[in-house]
Protein backbone atom coordinates (compact mmCIF):
# COMPACT_ATOMS: atom_id res chain seq x y z
CA UNK A 1 0.00 0.00 0.00
CA UNK A 2 2.85 2.54 1.14
CA UNK A 3 4.61 1.32 -2.04
CA UNK A 4 1.26 2.57 -3.98
CA UNK A 5 0.71 5.88 -2.22
CA UNK A 6 4.60 6.50 -2.92
CA UNK A 7 3.44 6.41 -6.50
CA UNK A 8 1.71 8.77 -6.30
CA UNK A 9 -1.71 6.90 -6.65
CA UNK A 10 -4.59 7.42 -4.43
CA UNK A 11 -6.46 4.87 -2.60
CA UNK A 12 -9.08 4.91 -5.76
CA UNK A 13 -6.66 4.68 -7.92
CA UNK A 14 -6.56 8.51 -9.11
CA UNK A 15 -2.95 10.52 -9.94
CA UNK A 16 -4.15 12.34 -7.08
CA UNK A 17 -0.04 13.08 -5.55
CA UNK A 18 -0.88 15.50 -3.26
CA UNK A 19 -2.95 13.65 -1.04
CA UNK A 20 -1.33 10.10 -1.94
CA UNK A 21 1.70 11.97 -0.40
CA UNK A 22 -0.13 13.69 2.90
CA UNK A 23 -1.53 9.94 3.53
CA UNK A 24 1.90 7.68 2.93
CA UNK A 25 3.63 10.55 5.13
CA UNK A 26 0.79 9.44 7.80
CA UNK A 27 1.97 6.06 7.54
CA UNK A 28 5.11 6.30 7.75
CA UNK A 29 4.89 8.73 11.23
CA UNK A 30 2.77 6.34 12.49
CA UNK A 31 5.00 3.13 11.95
CA UNK A 32 8.02 4.77 12.56
CA UNK A 33 6.23 6.36 15.80
CA UNK A 34 5.15 2.47 16.84
CA UNK A 35 9.37 1.13 16.40
CA UNK A 36 11.17 4.09 18.53
CA UNK A 37 8.14 3.53 20.72
CA UNK A 38 8.09 7.46 21.36
CA UNK A 39 4.31 6.69 21.03
CA UNK A 40 2.55 4.21 22.28
CA UNK A 41 1.43 1.15 20.40
CA UNK A 42 -2.08 1.32 20.21
CA UNK A 43 -2.82 5.21 19.56
CA UNK A 44 -0.55 5.46 17.09
CA UNK A 45 -2.06 2.95 15.31
CA UNK A 46 -5.55 4.36 15.77
CA UNK A 47 -4.13 7.11 14.80
CA UNK A 48 -2.80 6.12 11.74
CA UNK A 49 -5.73 4.13 10.78
CA UNK A 50 -8.04 7.36 11.26
CA UNK A 51 -5.62 8.99 9.00
CA UNK A 52 -5.42 6.85 6.38
CA UNK A 53 -9.23 6.53 6.44
CA UNK A 54 -9.52 10.97 5.89
CA UNK A 55 -7.82 9.98 2.98
CA UNK A 56 -9.61 7.57 1.22
CA UNK A 57 -12.57 9.27 2.42
CA UNK A 58 -11.77 13.05 1.39
CA UNK A 59 -12.46 13.18 -2.33
CA UNK A 60 -9.37 13.33 -4.54
CA UNK A 61 -7.83 17.47 -5.71
CA UNK A 62 -9.94 18.57 -8.78
CA UNK A 63 -9.17 20.91 -10.71
CA UNK A 64 -10.60 22.87 -13.82
CA UNK A 65 -10.06 22.08 -17.80
CA UNK A 66 -10.21 25.22 -20.26
CA UNK A 67 -9.97 24.53 -23.26
CA UNK A 68 -9.99 26.93 -26.80
CA UNK A 69 -10.40 26.19 -29.98
CA UNK A 70 -9.65 27.74 -32.76
CA UNK A 71 -8.64 27.45 -36.55
CA UNK A 72 -5.74 27.92 -38.28
CA UNK A 73 -5.83 31.80 -37.81
CA UNK A 74 -6.77 31.26 -34.26
CA UNK A 75 -9.98 32.73 -34.86
CA UNK A 76 -12.66 30.80 -32.23
CA UNK A 77 -14.96 27.60 -33.71
CA UNK A 78 -17.64 27.10 -31.64
CA UNK A 79 -19.65 24.26 -31.46
CA UNK A 80 -17.01 21.59 -31.67
CA UNK A 81 -17.07 18.14 -29.08
CA UNK A 82 -14.08 18.61 -26.60
CA UNK A 83 -14.29 15.48 -24.62
CA UNK A 84 -11.16 14.64 -22.01
CA UNK A 85 -10.62 10.82 -21.15
CA UNK A 86 -8.75 10.21 -18.10
CA UNK A 87 -5.33 7.94 -19.34
CA UNK A 88 -5.12 5.72 -15.77
CA UNK A 89 -9.01 5.15 -15.15
CA UNK A 90 -10.62 2.26 -17.21
CA UNK A 91 -13.41 4.32 -19.79
CA UNK A 92 -16.67 4.19 -19.22
CA UNK A 93 -17.93 1.29 -21.70
CA UNK A 94 -21.49 0.19 -20.35
CA UNK A 95 -24.02 2.57 -19.31
CA UNK A 96 -24.15 3.56 -15.72
CA UNK A 97 -26.99 2.73 -12.93
CA UNK A 98 -27.69 6.25 -13.23
CA UNK A 99 -29.04 6.55 -16.96
CA UNK A 100 -28.55 9.51 -18.40
CA UNK A 101 -30.63 10.65 -20.77
CA UNK A 102 -30.65 13.06 -24.25
CA UNK A 103 -32.64 14.03 -26.92
CA UNK A 104 -32.04 14.82 -30.63
CA UNK A 105 -35.23 16.80 -31.92
CA UNK A 106 -36.78 17.20 -35.47
CA UNK A 107 -37.90 20.68 -36.00
CA UNK A 108 -38.83 21.95 -39.75
CA UNK A 109 -36.95 19.37 -41.19
CA UNK A 110 -33.88 19.75 -38.99
CA UNK A 111 -31.95 17.32 -36.64
CA UNK A 112 -31.84 20.06 -33.09
CA UNK A 113 -29.08 19.82 -32.14
CA UNK A 114 -27.47 19.55 -34.85
CA UNK A 115 -24.49 18.04 -32.65
CA UNK A 116 -25.55 15.89 -30.24
CA UNK A 117 -22.48 15.00 -27.88
CA UNK A 118 -23.25 12.33 -24.93
CA UNK A 119 -21.39 9.95 -23.05
CA UNK A 120 -21.34 6.06 -23.75
CA UNK A 121 -24.43 5.14 -22.17
CA UNK A 122 -26.64 7.70 -22.75
CA UNK A 123 -30.24 7.21 -23.91
CA UNK A 124 -31.69 9.10 -26.87
CA UNK A 125 -35.13 10.51 -27.54
CA UNK A 126 -35.62 11.33 -31.19
CA UNK A 127 -38.84 13.19 -30.96
CA UNK A 128 -40.10 14.68 -34.14
CA UNK A 129 -41.82 17.98 -33.47
CA UNK A 130 -43.03 18.58 -37.28
CA UNK A 131 -46.30 18.15 -38.71
CA UNK A 132 -44.46 15.69 -41.56
CA UNK A 133 -43.51 12.37 -40.76
CA UNK A 134 -39.95 11.76 -40.60
CA UNK A 135 -37.63 8.26 -41.01
CA UNK A 136 -34.87 8.39 -39.00
CA UNK A 137 -31.49 6.36 -39.11
CA UNK A 138 -28.05 5.90 -39.01
CA UNK A 139 -25.44 3.41 -40.66
CA UNK A 140 -22.63 4.25 -38.63
CA UNK A 141 -20.72 1.33 -36.88
CA UNK A 142 -21.14 2.99 -33.40
CA UNK A 143 -24.80 2.72 -33.28
CA UNK A 144 -26.82 1.53 -36.26
CA UNK A 145 -30.39 2.29 -35.80
CA UNK A 146 -33.63 3.05 -37.87
CA UNK A 147 -36.86 4.52 -36.25
CA UNK A 148 -39.80 3.85 -39.43
CA UNK A 149 -41.56 6.65 -40.32
CA UNK A 150 -43.25 8.48 -37.83
CA UNK A 151 -44.46 11.55 -35.71
CA UNK A 152 -44.53 13.18 -32.77
CA UNK A 153 -42.70 10.47 -29.54
CA UNK A 154 -43.74 7.12 -30.97
CA UNK A 155 -40.13 5.54 -30.96
CA UNK A 156 -38.43 4.28 -27.23
CA UNK A 157 -35.14 5.87 -26.59
CA UNK A 158 -32.31 3.95 -28.26
CA UNK A 159 -29.22 3.57 -26.15
CA UNK A 160 -25.62 4.64 -27.32
CA UNK A 161 -23.10 2.35 -25.95
CA UNK A 162 -20.24 2.67 -28.35
CA UNK A 163 -17.97 5.82 -28.36
CA UNK A 164 -17.70 7.39 -32.09
CA UNK A 165 -19.65 9.45 -34.34
CA UNK A 166 -23.04 8.72 -35.54
CA UNK A 167 -24.36 10.49 -38.21
CA UNK A 168 -28.24 10.27 -38.10
CA UNK A 169 -30.14 11.14 -41.09
CA UNK A 170 -33.72 11.04 -42.74
CA UNK A 171 -35.03 8.81 -45.57
CA UNK A 172 -37.29 10.85 -46.68
CA UNK A 173 -35.92 14.26 -46.31
CA UNK A 174 -31.78 13.76 -47.76
CA UNK A 175 -31.01 17.52 -46.22
CA UNK A 176 -31.77 16.71 -43.06
CA UNK A 177 -28.38 15.69 -40.87
CA UNK A 178 -27.24 15.50 -37.57
CA UNK A 179 -24.45 14.19 -35.62
CA UNK A 180 -24.20 12.06 -32.30
CA UNK A 181 -20.36 12.44 -30.54
CA UNK A 182 -20.52 9.39 -27.92
CA UNK A 183 -17.56 9.58 -25.75
CA UNK A 184 -15.96 7.37 -23.36
CA UNK A 185 -15.35 9.86 -20.47
CA UNK A 186 -17.68 12.26 -18.12
CA UNK A 187 -15.84 15.35 -19.02
CA UNK A 188 -16.98 16.62 -22.22
CA UNK A 189 -18.78 20.08 -23.61
CA UNK A 190 -19.67 21.57 -26.81
CA UNK A 191 -17.57 24.96 -27.12
CA UNK A 192 -19.17 28.23 -27.04
CA UNK A 193 -19.16 31.04 -28.86
CA UNK A 194 -15.71 31.98 -27.84
CA UNK A 195 -14.08 28.27 -28.76
CA UNK A 196 -14.12 27.58 -25.49
CA UNK A 197 -15.15 25.12 -23.09
CA UNK A 198 -14.58 24.67 -19.30
CA UNK A 199 -14.67 21.32 -17.37
CA UNK A 200 -15.29 22.15 -13.69
CA UNK A 201 -14.62 19.07 -11.06
CA UNK A 202 -12.33 17.16 -12.99
CA UNK A 203 -10.39 14.78 -10.83
CA UNK A 204 -6.51 15.65 -10.89
CA UNK A 205 -4.42 13.38 -13.13
CA UNK A 206 -3.25 12.69 -16.61
CA UNK A 207 -6.14 13.22 -19.47
CA UNK A 208 -6.14 12.91 -22.92
CA UNK A 209 -8.51 15.68 -24.70
CA UNK A 210 -9.98 15.12 -28.03
CA UNK A 211 -12.13 17.85 -30.50
CA UNK A 212 -14.37 16.88 -33.22
CA UNK A 213 -16.37 18.79 -35.37
CA UNK A 214 -18.27 17.77 -38.92
CA UNK A 215 -16.74 20.95 -40.10
CA UNK A 216 -13.50 20.25 -40.51
CA UNK A 217 -12.10 17.22 -42.74
CA UNK A 218 -10.99 14.22 -40.57
CA UNK A 219 -7.43 15.38 -41.53
CA UNK A 220 -7.12 18.62 -40.29
CA UNK A 221 -8.67 17.50 -36.72
CA UNK A 222 -5.56 17.73 -34.35
CA UNK A 223 -4.33 14.27 -32.62
CA UNK A 224 -5.41 14.07 -29.53
CA UNK A 225 -3.73 15.89 -26.23
CA UNK A 226 -2.11 14.80 -23.28
CA UNK A 227 -2.29 17.30 -20.22
CA UNK A 228 -1.95 16.63 -16.46
CA UNK A 229 -5.06 18.49 -14.32
CA UNK A 230 -4.54 19.78 -10.89
CA UNK A 231 -6.00 21.89 -8.50
CA UNK A 232 -6.75 25.18 -9.83
CA UNK A 233 -7.28 25.92 -13.80
CA UNK A 234 -5.48 24.14 -16.36
CA UNK A 235 -5.43 25.62 -19.68
CA UNK A 236 -4.76 24.20 -23.22
CA UNK A 237 -5.04 25.34 -26.72
CA UNK A 238 -5.87 23.48 -29.48
CA UNK A 239 -6.26 24.35 -33.42
CA UNK A 240 -7.96 22.56 -36.23
CA UNK A 241 -6.36 23.19 -39.25
CA UNK A 242 -7.76 23.44 -43.36
CA UNK A 243 -10.51 24.80 -44.66
CA UNK A 244 -13.67 24.31 -42.49
CA UNK A 245 -17.25 23.83 -43.95
CA UNK A 246 -19.41 26.75 -43.45
CA UNK A 247 -21.52 27.45 -40.38
CA UNK A 248 -24.96 26.13 -40.02
CA UNK A 249 -27.05 28.89 -42.29
CA UNK A 250 -30.35 28.60 -42.26
CA UNK A 251 -31.41 31.83 -44.03
CA UNK A 252 -29.55 30.55 -47.29
CA UNK A 253 -31.04 26.93 -46.90
CA UNK A 254 -27.57 25.37 -46.04
CA UNK A 255 -28.32 23.20 -43.50
CA UNK A 256 -25.52 20.65 -44.38
CA UNK A 257 -22.30 21.34 -41.66
CA UNK A 258 -19.99 18.65 -42.97
CA UNK A 259 -18.09 18.00 -46.18
CA UNK A 260 -18.97 14.76 -47.00
CA UNK A 261 -22.73 13.06 -46.94
CA UNK A 262 -20.99 9.73 -45.29
CU1 LIG B 1 -37.56 13.62 -42.71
Amino acid sequence: MVRTLMAGRCALGHGCRAKALLTSYFVIAGMVSMRTHRLPRMPALVAATALIAIGVAFPCLAGTLEIKVGDERGEPISQVAVYATPVAVTPIKKPSAAKRTASMDQQHNEFVPHVLLISAGTLVQFPNSDTVSHHVYSFSQAKTFELALYKGNTHPPLAFDEPGVVVVGCNIHDSMLGYIVVVPTEHYALSDARGTVRLEGVPAGDYTVEVWTPRARPTGLPAAQRVAVTDGVTKLDTRITGRLAPEEDHKHGSKSLSWDRY
